[in-house]
């Protein structure tokens, strides 16, 4: 079965349009992106597409992470959004820092406007803004002037300190700020290095139908935090093989994030991309990897979003998912890429 996430055109059809394409109607990354939504174990509700995302209940019960006990007994979600808007923004060790978009204060808002221009930030030279990243606590920073965040001539706020490299491959982001005032975690996030077979199992399982080669998929990354503050942890499992396009071959590869409820066992594809192991010759498809950028309340509700590193070929990205105890939904996509 292919998958709806798949690219295929010529490499050189992706100059700048996957940038511009991104923040319009039909984001790059939305058709390919999913929430299952697990009523019950043998209750599926496919709330958006493929019927290839499964949900696969797994045994988690005796060996998945869980949070250390928090110092202080965290407030339950108020589940009501703040009336402040808060722009969002990656970084990592060069110049700019990209506008994702924002938290109006009443709703979600892109990077880019309907007619698909640029929005160009709002945010003060030298104001304060909180850096976070999924592997560090949250921490004071300071904005400076806009510069170019992208060459296809966005700008952005210079920010210091600087994010850091990016994990391998190296480039993309490695952080968020945002001048959010709200609380940005409320519950404990953890980036986790654990070896879970059930959650390979889960890995494998979300890709069964696709053409890949599964049993080359491995764990990449575990982040666990109580994304509702329903008191159950949920993990974060990015799993993959994530062997990349180089030049003039294609390797085929794959990503996925899957949400898998810590408790039921329960797993929930959140995005997933692939090359297929057969593809046209004369094609140059690529696919998407995922990292999890961050775990934060982006819009002061309580609840805490998922924010998603993506990368391909030659161009990265953040998605950002809202999680609302059932399913995720997408809610905001950029990225810089050509
Ligand atoms: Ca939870
Ligand atoms: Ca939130």
């Amino acid at each position: 079965m292919k998958s709806r996430r798949l690219v295929l055109v010529p490499a050189a059809a992706l100059a700048f349009t996957a940038c511009a394409a991104e923040e319009t109607a039909t984001p790059r990354t939305a058709p390919v992106t999913s929430a299952t939504t697990t009523l019950a174990p043998e209750t599926t509700v496919a709330t958006t597409v493929p019927p290839e995302t499964t949900t696969t209940a797994v045994d988690t019960t005796t060996t998945a992470p869980t949070t250390a006990p928090p110092t202080t007994q965290p407030e339950p979600p108020s589940g009501t959004p703040s009336a402040d808007a808060a722009p969002i923004f990656a970084g990592s060790d060069l110049g700019a820092w990209l506008y994702i978009g924002r938290w109006t204060g009443s709703a979600w808002e892109g990077s880019f406007d309907e007619a698909g221009d640029a929005i160009v930030p709002e945010i003060a030279s030298n104001g304060g803004v909180t850096i976070s990243s999924a592997q560090a606590t949250p921490a004071d920073g300071e904005s400076g002037p806009l510069a170019e965040s992208c060459f296809d001539g966005r700008t952005g706020p210079v920010i210091t300190p600087n994010a850091g490299a990016p994990d391998p491959p190296g480039f993309g982001y490695s952080a968020i700020a945002t001048t959010a005032e709200w609380n940005l975690r409320p519950r404990q996030v953890a980036d986790v290095d654990a070896d879970i077979q059930a959650y390979v199992d889960a890995g494998v399982a979300a890709f069964a139908s696709d053409d890949v080669e599964t049993q080359a998929g491995e764990v990449d990354q575990i982040v666990v935090a109580d994304l509702d503050g329903d008191g159950d942890t949920e993990a974060l499992v990015v799993f993959g093989d994530e062997s990349e396009s180089e030049g003039d071959t294609v390797d085929p590869g794959f990503s996925g994030l899957l949400l898998i409820d810590t408790d039921t066992g329960e797993a929930t594809t959140v995005a997933k991309s692939f090359i297929p192991l057969s593809f046209p010759e004369g094609e140059t498809p690529v696919f998407d990897n995922y990292r999890v950028l961050d775990v934060a309340d982006l819009n002061g509700d309580g609840l805490m979003e998922i924010v998603v590193h993506t990368w391909y070929y030659e161009g990265a990205g953040v998605d950002v998912y809202t999680y609302d105890g059932s399913s995720t939904t997408e809610v905001l996509s950029t990225g810089c890429g050509s």
